[in-house]
């Protein structure tokens, strides 16, 4: 053979291995998605992979991949794996051209590792690996049923007695028709299959009729009023109350769990005299209370947005962990979510007088689904990982001793409590602003314990005082301002730090989120125009 037709040789073995392989693929996700739609969404391949792969994620790749995409995270996962899976296919269907066992092989070897990541998930049974196991027969079959029509197309690719060489290269044209039509009506069987199970499993998982179809009783107890000054209109600055659309969200849940209010339970166990089991109704049946309370992550960063307050709905906790009698000894209270997730909170923050609630409503509306519903848990003063445990369905009291939650097993830290944060909105880094007075301002939050005082810095110049917005109480942030007079052309650098209500003033010390919140002063360098 030249060199000129073993390059070309190669090519066609490459082109006609990569649709082998990508036909075979989508006929496989496309089955494996619909078998999913009867057993459970997270059994499909790609998504129990893909939540394999956020529970074996070592901490540095996770805050590697927070920090790169954001809230895009999950996106950046799926692409991922979906890439990943393409050069799969693809190296398989050229392998397989010519030889066809290691291309079923190649795609058994799919098959068991979708299902091994099926079967070890969060929550999951043994019926959770059969989507992955029919995806596999389902790709076979599209391998082998398209492996003959290229066969018959390309009879360069025919199995040879042995100690003869390639016959003449010619493809027939009547074959190679064949075979392309073969591979797209295999490609629109295998999206087919994928297309019902989307639309079955909406209809069988989804939380958004039942959401849709809810009224949240008017709350007992009304959120106390908010004194004029509570919110400041200066343009830039985070509005006071964040809309549930822009509220961050921060979770390891690739497909959002579905929970419909009227199956819903929580149960109540553990170290407690009283075990007890709620539906939803009896839920909306306890006196309902309404606070603004701000929420934040430990991940986030000094000068971050993983922090937003709301106005919520939902029952006392105190009072259901009263009825049901917290043991004496009983130090932890372990949620649980529906999709596996395990938060621990000192139960002495829960019975301490706080608000700490179980949230059924947002905003003046149940709870997004991606924000937990029906229920979730909120704690004042305490990060969302230690505390606001979504989709909750379990309440286990025990102690620190005998149960180490998610995030614990991952080292972060058992307790806690929110650091003091300060932040400055406006004007953005990196910003051009104009000579004379620039208003400065942002946010600052120490849930629970509250801000007092907020000062900003320009260069190396003394701290001096910021204008505080007035406040509802400690449990939500406060809005700060600062007029930055005499404001000279050329580059600066703005500093905010934030005193808490018991008096301690932000550190300087730079700490990472990991293991127990950031530390450090926000500053951002701006321009101002010449
Ligand atoms: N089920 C479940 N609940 C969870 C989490 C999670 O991963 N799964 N993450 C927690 C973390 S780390 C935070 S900061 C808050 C974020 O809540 P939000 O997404 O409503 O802002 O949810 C908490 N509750
Ligand atoms: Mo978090």
């Amino acid at each position: 053979m030249s060199g000129g037709s073993r390059v070309r040789a190669a090519l066609r073995r490459l082109g006609l291995g990569a649709v082998l392989g990508l036909v075979s693929a989508v006929a496989a996700l496309g089955v494996g998605r619909l078998v999913a739609a009867f057993v459970r969404p997270e059994s499909a391949p790609v998504i129990a992979v893909g939540n394999r792969f956020v529970l074996l994620t070592p901490e540095w790749l996770k805050d590697f991949a927070i920090r790169t995409f954001g809230q895009q995270d999950k996106t950046a996962l799926l692409a991922g794996i979906y890439l990943v899976l393409a050069g799969y296919a693809v190296a398989v269907g050229v392998v397989g051209v010519r030889r066809r066992w290691l291309g079923v092989a190649g795609v058994a070897v799919f098959g068991v590792v979708g299902a091994l990541a099926a079967v070890t998930g969060n929550a999951a049974g043994p019926a959770d690996g059969l989507p992955s196991l029919l995806a596999a027969l389902a790709g076979i079959a599209a391998f082998l049923t398209l492996h003959r029509l290229l066969r018959s197309g390309w009879p360069q690719y025919r199995p040879r007695p042995a100690g003869t060489v390639d016959g003449p290269a010619r493809a027939d044209r009547r074959s190679v028709l064949r075979a392309a039509g073969g591979a797209a009506g295999l490609a629109v069987l295998g999206g087919a299959a994928g297309a019902v199970g989307t639309t079955v499993q909406d209809r069988r998982y989804s939380a958004a009729s039942s959401r849709a179809s809810l009224r949240i009783p008017a709350p007992a107890e009304r959120a106390k009023p908010i004194p004029a000054g509570t919110e400041l209109s200066v343009p830039g600055i985070s509005p006071w109350r964040t809309s549930n659309a822009d509220f961050y969200r921060v979770d390891t849940a690739l497909s959002l769990p579905q929970v419909p209010a009227d199956s819903w339970q929580l149960r109540v166990h553990g170290m407690v005299d009283r075990p007890l089991t709620l539906s939803y109704r009896e839920l909306l049946r306890r006196p309902l209370v309404e606070r603004d309370i701000t929420l934040s992550c430990v991940s986030n960063e000094v000068g971050g947005h993983l922090a937003g307050n709301a106005r919520w709905i939902g029952a006392r906790l105190a009072d259901l962990l009263r009825e049901a009698g917290v043991r004496h000894g009983a130090d932890q209270l372990v949620s649980r979510s529906a999709d596996g997730m395990t938060i621990g909170t000192p139960v002495h923050t829960v019975m301490d007088g706080r608000d700490a609630l179980l949230a059924v409503a947002m905003n003046g509306e149940p709870l997004p689904i991606k924000h937990g519903f029906p229920v979730r848990m909120l704690v004042p003063g305490l990060y969302g990982y230690v505390s606001a445990c979504k989709w909750l369905v379990d309440l286990e009291l025990t102690t620190f001793r005998a149960y180490d939650p998610y995030w614990v097993r991952r080292k972060w830290s058992r307790l806690g409590p929110v650091r003091t944060a300060s932040r400055i909105d406006t004007p953005k880094p990196f910003g051009q602003v104009k000579p004379g007075t620039v208003p400065v301002a942002g946010v600052a939050w120490a849930q629970h314990r509250g801000i007092d005082r907020v000062e900003v810095r320009v260069d190396d110049g003394p701290w001096r005082p910021a204008r505080l917005a007035r406040t509802v109480d400690s449990d939500v942030w406060r809005q700060w301002s600062f007029d930055w007079h005499g404001a000279t052309a050329g580059d600066h650098q703005l500093t905010v730090r934030a005193t808490d209500g018991t008096g301690v003033t932000q550190p300087q010390t730079r700490r990472t989120p990991f293991p127990r919140g950031a530390t450090g002063w926000h500053s951002i360098a701006v321009t101002v125009a010449g």
